[in-house]
């Protein structure tokens, strides 16, 4: 817990700094009633790299907000952590240290439990019913519950179906996890399915995730296909089983005082490009998820299909063990069940 809030603290410093000698950044309260020639700067954080879905995605938010907003607005992003990871970026959010972030829902419970429904392990098998629901009513509910803490979801965009990869074997059934060192997010439904399975699971950042697979630190990681060849790990990877054990959605946040400063033409203007770049975002990861197993097999990486009602069941108990913490009609939603 003290590495993020010395971070933050270093964060606001670097922004009152910024916000003194140039002008531009917004600060809440106030500016509603600021010049209308005056930028509006937004500071967009995530922590893949820039060609990544999320670099896409949000490069299209970007252009659709400057349009739409006349170049009033200037969205600056901001990839690969450099302003921090996505837990440090949620809790400057809530501060209001930061204007807005893309995170997945893997830090999300430590945010709110509500969100814990999406880290049950194969909850999610249709990415358009995941659609409808996260979109409609019990998405917004969901998002919702952000809301006392000064954060704003704007939408679920996706991370995508992970699939697990490693540097000792091939991985075709559940048993095959057995002792294998596996970093997951700093989730505590991940980290118990992973247990469940006879691996050891080793929570950890995802930027300091590719060190430590080159190390051998640990053996293997679990991410999307997108993820796994932006961030090059095959080059530290040689197996990829196509598990799908998660769908993870990714949500697109923005600090809610800061954008109730914005003038009303503003705020709509971000509520449209977001729902818009949303769903551009979506089709260019089912594109990736259908271009990419050439092209991580042709990087030398064994692609192993495997069983995934074996998979299914051996996560199962993982259910029981955290039913009273979900909300069951969420996980009716989710399965149409
Ligand atoms: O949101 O940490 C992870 O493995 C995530 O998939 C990544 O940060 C993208």
């Amino acid at each position: 817990m003290k590495r993020p809030i010395a971070f933050l603290l270093m964060l606001a410093m670097i922004f009152a700094l910024t916000a003194c000698g140039t002008n531009t950044a917004p600060t809440p309260g106030p500016d509603a009633d600021k010049p209308s020639d005056e930028k509006i700067v937004i500071r967009l954080g995530f922590s893949t790299e820039p060609d990544s879905h999320y670099g896409k995605g949000s490069a299209e938010f970007e252009r659709l907000v400057e349009e739409y907003t006349n170049g009033k607005v200037d969205v600056q992003l901001f990839p690969s952590a450099t302003l921090g990871n996505e837990r440090d970026m949620i809790e400057g959010i809530s501060l209001g240290t930061l204007e807005m972030c893309l995170s997945s829902t893997g830090p999300m419970p430590n945010f709110s439990k509500e969100f814990q429904v999406f880290d049950l392990p194969f909850i999610i098998t249709d990415k358009d019913r995941a659609y409808e629901v996260m979109d409609g009513e019990t998405g917004q509910q969901i998002l919702a519950s952000l809301e006392p803490l000064n954060i704003k979801g704007l939408g679920f965009w996706e991370n995508g179906f992970r699939h697990i990869s490693n540097s000792k074997k091939e991985i075709v059934h559940p048993t095959d996890m057995a002792g294998i060192k596996l970093r997951t997010m700093e989730n505590p439904i991940h980290m118990a399915t992973f247990q469940l399975l006879g691996a050891m699971p080793t929570p950890m950042a995802f930027s300091e995730l590719f060190t430590a697979l080159q190390q051998g630190t640990i053996d293997g990681q679990e991410n999307p296909l997108v993820i796994f060849d932006t961030n090059k790990f095959s080059e530290a990877q040689d197996y990829l089983s196509l598990t799908g054990h998660v769908y993870s959605p990714s949500i697109m946040m923005i600090s809610k005082s800061t954008f109730e400063s914005y003038p009303q033409d503003v705020q709509d203007a971000i509520l449209r490009a977001e729902k818009e770049a949303r769903t551009w975002e979506r089709n260019f990861c089912t594109q990736m998820d259908e271009e990419l197993v050439d092209k991580i097999k042709a990087a030398g990486v064994k692609v192993t299909e495997v069983d995934k009602a074996e998979w299914q069941k051996a996560c199962e108990p993982i259910y029981a063990q955290y039913e009273d913490e979900i909300n069951p009609e969420y996980i009716k939603a989710l399965t149409g069940k």
